[in-house]
């Protein structure tokens, strides 16, 4: 079609050069929206022109510095300390814009300007910031507490003799009387006043068991007072029952057949048949003492030991039975006496200690 009207070309190349130059027209027109695409972008990603311009102002306002591009602190960055190119040496920190200073081998800039021995000092012992306690010294790099002694729970402790750490640390003495000596747990009876005796601690001021001294025991009937086993005191009565040392507790029994050997001084009557007992007061304090309960008219009244003193008596308190209130001292042995009113009062007790 086209080498055919080749005589009618220029009817005909007036269009297609239209047709060309349009195209071409266009694809310049497209090349030339290509280029400003690509300017666009390259304006935009540039960093060597508007980094430079932005960059400036955006360090400044956040008070750092432009290096090559980069906002930097130069007053701690050790690549521009103190300005732009000026590096530390590798490892060495910029502080307050100025490298700091290279410490002697052995030593370590644990506070800024100041070479330490960490092998020696107590503050900076094995390491920047290890401190030792403050009765330690440090030794070659190791907190070391004086002496012999160790260190448990952060504190320097003797371990011979310590209760909480015996022998090691945290290895405490557990046991009764017991004490850290030599680094091990051991009884220690003299050092809590008694003594030891089978490996227990006693009181040989009062165990009967261990009256004076080990192994010593008091016969029946006789109680260990002040280290000797001595036989109550009965002051006059007889057929005397030893309580001990029990509080509360009641007594109870009859007078029926008993005798009189005893009567009250400052209360009731005379002639009535009594029951008598011993007791220890276990600690210093008040008691209390009552005949409630019992069938006939009594009378209550107790005797100190061993001089026998009469210290209290009642008739009728709670009608005709009595009451006393005793103020003992530890240990203190009393001979009690529950008496009938009179010799026709006699029957069935009860006698209540508390
Ligand atoms: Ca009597
Ligand atoms: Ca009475």
């Amino acid at each position: 079609m086209k080498a055919d009207p080749g005589s009618q070309t220029g009817r005909l190349s007036v269009p297609f050069a239209f047709i060309v130059m349009a195209a071409v027209a266009v694809n310049c027109a497209h090349a030339v929206v290509t280029e400003e695409d690509d300017d666009d972008d390259g304006t935009g990603g540039s960093s060597s022109s508007s980094g430079t311009g932005g960059g400036s102002g955006s360090c400044a306002d956040q008070g750092l510095t432009d290096c090559g591009g980069q906002c930097v602190d130069t007053s701690t960055d050790s690549n521009h300390c103190g300005g732009c190119g000026q590096a530390c040496a590798p490892d060495v920190a910029c502080i307050n814009g100025v490298c700091a200073g290279d410490c002697p081998p052995g030593t370590l800039e644990c506070i800024p300007g100041q070479c330490i021995d960490t092998l020696f000092d107590p503050a900076h012992c094995g390491g920047c910031d290890q401190a030792c306690l403050s009765e330690q010294s440090c030794i070659s790099g190791i907190c070391t507490c004086p002496g012999t002694l160790v260190e448990c729970a952060n504190a320097c402790v003797d371990t011979t003799t310590s209760d909480d750490h015996c022998g090691q640390c945290n290895a405490p003495c557990t046991g009764q009387y017991e004490s850290c000596t030599g680094g091990s747990c051991q009884l220690d009876c003299a050092g809590n006043g008694l003594t030891e005796c089978s490996s227990v601690c006693v009181d040989t001021t009062s165990d009967n068991s261990n009256c004076g001294s080990c192994s010593h025991v008091c016969g029946s009937g006789t109680t260990c007072v002040s280290s000797i086993c001595q036989s109550p005191t009965t002051c006059g009565a007889t057929g005397v029952v030893n309580i001990g040392q029990t509080v509360p507790q009641t007594q109870t029994g009859s007078t029926n057949t008993s005798s009189n050997n005893v009567d009250p001084y400052t209360c009731g009557y005379t002639g009535g048949v009594e029951a008598a007992f011993t007791f220890t007061a276990p600690s210093a304090g008040s008691y209390t003492l009552d005949t409630q309960g019992s069938s006939f008219d009594t009378v209550l009244y107790v005797y100190d030991t061993p001089n026998c003193t009469e210290i209290a008596c009642d008739d009728d308190t709670y009608g005709l039975q009595s009451e006393v209130i005793l103020s003992l001292q530890a240990a203190q042995q009393v001979v009690i006496i529950v008496d009938g009113y009179d010799s026709f009062e006699y029957g069935s007790f009860v006698l209540n200690i508390n």
